[in-house]
């Protein structure tokens, strides 16, 4: 082998990957698909950022248009300031690697500069070395659900995921909406059985997925519908993802960028584990405070699975240190990295950002083996990065 360091660096630059959680949409699907340097200004995560440094008046920016707003966050966060948030950063990365040249420019400069590169989705996998996506379907929301009645767009690169959090806070919608697709049931149980069925059989989904507070993950065993779920989705044979202790709304006024962290007991994953030993559960959590007793857990549970770093855990000082962990306590048996891209263009700068904390991880653990006499080949570090990035995910969905 030549250099250690620059052989993973290129492997991990070269592998394909499997990105397990976004909230992107394909092209075809227009009202839902975003892309281009203002959406990805208008980040949520940057959102929250310009409240938080600035005294806008947040009602009147909410009802500005898009590239107003975007105008605004790169004044602010851009120009007026420095831009060293990990948010702020990785719009500085997506218009370097474009090579986009952004000194003392305008927004609207810039905006035009990136429209002109005319940039599709799928060169954008191609820079990022991506070769599917999992996407996340309300089944529950009417008109976003209308991307399954017209099939003409990859399904192959998007794959579909049930999103249920409704039915856990918003259960008269959900049975209405059940019952409005479903003419024959016995119960509501079995009316939202039948009801996910149907939209299995729309969009073929490779888990279903839910994020829980700390109250609801308390009372999750309770809820009336959870076994039957558990046993829907056994028979499907896909998993549950969890995505743990987001509170909700902890700002109301800042809408979607006004979400925080929960404190939560693992003690009811762990009892969820073991209540249900047939069914695969995925999980990420949001605060640093879980995530040594979460990779524990992982060690305790064959049915469970980490993966990502999930938004506010997606800091590199954070990365690295969990990074680190999980490799220690359990070799390479997780999905180290999900992007949660909403915007097509954010997964040149999620993913890059990732590779080169886990090539600087990775190197090393190897280093650290190759001292103590073990011979470690280019082919093992390209499987090991293969199973990271893609296999432990292909092989947890079940999928060939
Ligand atoms: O990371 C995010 O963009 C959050 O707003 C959430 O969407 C979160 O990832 C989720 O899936 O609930
Ligand atoms: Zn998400």
């Amino acid at each position: 082998m030549k250099n250690l360091k620059q052989t993973i660096n290129e492997i991990v630059n070269e592998t394909e990957i499997f990105d397990i959680h976004t909230h992107l949409f394909p092209a075809e699907f227009k009202k839902y698909h975003l892309s281009g340097i203002s959406e990805v200004l208008n980040y949520h995560y940057l959102i929250a950022e310009l409240f938080t440094t600035t005294n806008i008046n947040i009602k009147k920016f909410y009802r500005l248009t898009n590239e107003e707003k975007s105008n605004i966050i790169w004044e602010e966060l851009f120009r007026k300031r420095t831009p060293l948030s990990e948010a702020c950063k990785g719009v500085l990365t997506i218009l370097s690697q474009l090579s986009i040249d952004y000194i003392s420019k305008s927004f609207d400069e810039i905006n035009n500069e990136y429209s002109k590169l005319n940039l599709t989705d799928l060169q954008i996998f191609k820079i990022s070395k991506i070769t599917k996506v999992v996407m996340t379907n309300n089944p529950f929301d009417k008109s976003e659900w209308q991307l399954f009645n017209n099939k003409k767009w990859d399904t192959k690169k998007y794959l579909a995921s049930l999103r249920l959090d409704d039915i856990f806070t918003n259960l008269d919608k959900c049975l209405d909406i059940c019952k409005k697709n479903i003419d024959h049931f016995d119960n509501e149980n079995d009316l939202i059985i039948k009801y996910l069925e149907k939209v299995y059989l729309e969009s073929k989904p490779v888990y279903a997925a839910l994020s829980l507070n700390n109250l609801q993950l308390k009372s999750f065993l309770k809820n009336r519908f959870v076994p039957d779920i558990f046993k829907w989705l056994e028979r499907k044979n896909i998993p549950l993802s969890l995505l743990l202790g987001v509170k909700r709304q902890v700002n109301r006024e800042f809408l979607l960028a006004g979400d925080g962290i929960d404190k939560v007991d693992l003690n009811n994953l762990s009892e969820i584990c073991n209540q249900y030993p047939n069914n695969k559960i995925l999980c990420s959590c949001l605060s640093l405070n879980d995530q040594h007793e979460l990779t524990v857990l992982a060690r305790k549970h064959q049915n469970l699975k980490i993966f990502g770093f999930w938004w506010f855990m997606n800091q590199p000082s954070l990365i690295k240190l969990i990074l680190n962990l999980r490799i220690e306590l359990l070799g390479l048996n997780f999905i180290p990295q999900h992007s949660d891209a909403r915007v097509t263009d954010q997964l040149i700068y999620k993913w890059f950002h990732f590779k080169v904390l886990l090539s600087n991880v990775l190197y090393d653990h190897y280093k650290e083996i190759q001292l103590k006499n073990f011979k470690i080949s280019e082919n093992q570090i390209s499987d090991d990065v293969s199973k990271l990035f893609y296999k432990n995910t292909q092989n947890f969905l079940n999928l060939s």
